[in-house]
């Protein structure tokens, strides 16, 4: 393995062995492996270097030119040289890059909109919806009078659904938005659908911001009146967030993008993390170059290929097939709650996806019956869509070689019965020859390309 601790290890290493090994051995998983959770990236050195700096010494609550703490020169540079650039990048006239993460960042778009008990609409959990859109164990859920809205068999929103229930609730705020959804997110038609109850609509991009970004997904930014990302899925920077203001959202509200800057300081959150702003200013620098569309529309043709493989393996996927950078496994023709031991499987194979609940999952969040798997991060290392009908294959022998093997017991013993069986799906024959395939790829597509190692 090339020696990548050279590059981001050697202060560590010199003082702090523990961590440094553990850092080392986290460089080894990615290199060696396929990372396939499609909410994750490889950011360039760069990113990383700009998120190591020494603006993580710094405080400087406010906003740039309008600080609390004095020795905030440099910070207000680099602030505003992100804000501008999202605005750039989107085409919005506003933009706020403080949110710590994604559910800070729309919290704070309640908090700008909402009162307390205000009703508000998002996609549900289980149908690809997101945590802070409405799930009843969220605050937004908790606070706000949640009303969920859902996919139809066919696994596209159910705009009719949509406008029935806003029509019958009428809601302060309606999201749009998943992390799990595989279609292309009819923002046209949702936005209409809130003027027609005068709802707020909120666009939440997180996982496609850099698809828009390169031009391959339609922008909400016609038809919003706030959008939240956050900026290290397929955006490629470090772990973070933005809230964008529309046009639109201004015409609502003139006030609306004082309000959403008010809600995250003072309203929820304390000093911004200038690190984490620096290295956000460098990613939509990246982003703003021609060849940052390339790898978009990349990301998109892979996934395309990757999906076609898998179903001609005999692989079934929610929606039968996908727009954008993810693909969700249905593995319910095996069995419900298949997903924790082809998650297992495909992690000692060096493949990491996650385990995800489908549509109308027979099963739990826990213990959901699909997989979640996506193209960002490989599409960064390089591969294309030769590399993809190999990985698709390798997916489907493992899907067919485990999931009919191993049945979940109904009862309390579901984690006794995984942990039972870890070692023999570890040591799977299938799953052993297809992990040397992997890492005999993944040798040909490094982590890092641009590194002297
Ligand atoms: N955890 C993120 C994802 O994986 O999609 C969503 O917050």
């Amino acid at each position: 393995m090339a020696d990548l601790t050279k590059f981001f290890n050697s202060s560590v290493k010199q003082t702090d062995p523990e961590v440094s090994t553990i850092i080392r051995n986290e460089i080894k998983r990615m290199a060696e492996g396929l990372e396939m959770i499609p909410s994750e990236n490889v950011v360039s050195l760069a990113v990383l270097n700009a998120l190591g700096s020494v603006f993580t010494n710094k405080y400087s609550e406010g906003y740039p030119h309008k600080r609390y703490y004095g020795g905030n020169e440099n910070v207000d540079a680099v602030e505003t040289i992100a804000i501008e650039r999202a605005k750039k990048l989107f085409g919005v006239p506003h933009a706020n890059v403080q949110p710590y993460s994604g559910s800070p960042a729309n919290l704070a778009v309640y908090f700008a909109v909402c009162e307390p008990g205000d009703t508000v609409m998002g996609l549900n959990l289980p149908d690809g919806g997101h945590l802070t859109h409405g799930w009843k164990v969220n605050f937004s859920a908790k606070y706000y009078k949640s009303v969920p809205y859902h996919v139809k068999p066919d696994g596209y929103i159910d705009l009719d659904e949509v406008r029935k229930l806003a029509h019958e609730h009428k809601p302060k705020l309606i999201w749009c938005g998943a992390t799990a959804y595989v279609r292309e997110f009819p923002f046209k038609e949702l936005g209409e659908i809130a003027d027609e109850v005068n709802a707020y609509f909120a666009a939440d991009i997180a996982h496609i911001a850099g698809l828009i970004a390169g031009n391959a997904h339609v922008s909400p930014v016609p038809y919003a009146h706030v959008i939240t990302t956050t900026t290290h899925k397929t955006l490629r920077g470090p772990r973070g967030a933005m809230i964008m203001t529309t046009q639109k959202g201004l015409s609502k509200d003139p006030q609306l993008a004082e309000k959403i800057d008010r809600a995250i300081f003072p309203g929820l959150q304390g000093g911004p993390h200038d690190h984490q702003t620096a290295a956000i200013a460098v990613t939509l620098g990246e982003a703003l170059k021609p060849e940052f569309a390339v790898y978009a529309k990349q990301i998109v043709a892979n996934n395309k290929a990757l999906g076609k493989t898998m179903m001609e393996n005999e692989v079934k996927l929610v929606s039968n097939g996908s727009d954008n950078h993810m693909q969700l496994i249905d593995l319910t023709p095996f069995g419900k709650g298949k997903g924790v031991f082809v998650q297992e499987a495909l992690d000692a194979a060096h493949i990491t996806v996650n385990k995800n609940t489908i549509p109308a999952d027979p099963s739990s969040p826990f213990y959901p019956s699909g997989i979640r798997l996506g193209t960002p991060a490989i599409t960064t290392r390089g591969m294309k869509e030769n590399e993809m009908e190999l990985i698709g294959k390798w997916i489907a022998e493992i899907v067919n070689e485990i999931a009919p093997k191993y049945n979940l017991p109904e009862d309390k013993t579901k984690s006794e019965y995984v942990a039972s069986v870890q070692s023999e799906i570890k040591n799977n024959a299938v799953v052993q020859r297809v992990k040397s395939e992997v890492m005999k790829l993944c040798e040909k597509f490094p982590l890092y390309t641009t590194l002297d190692y």
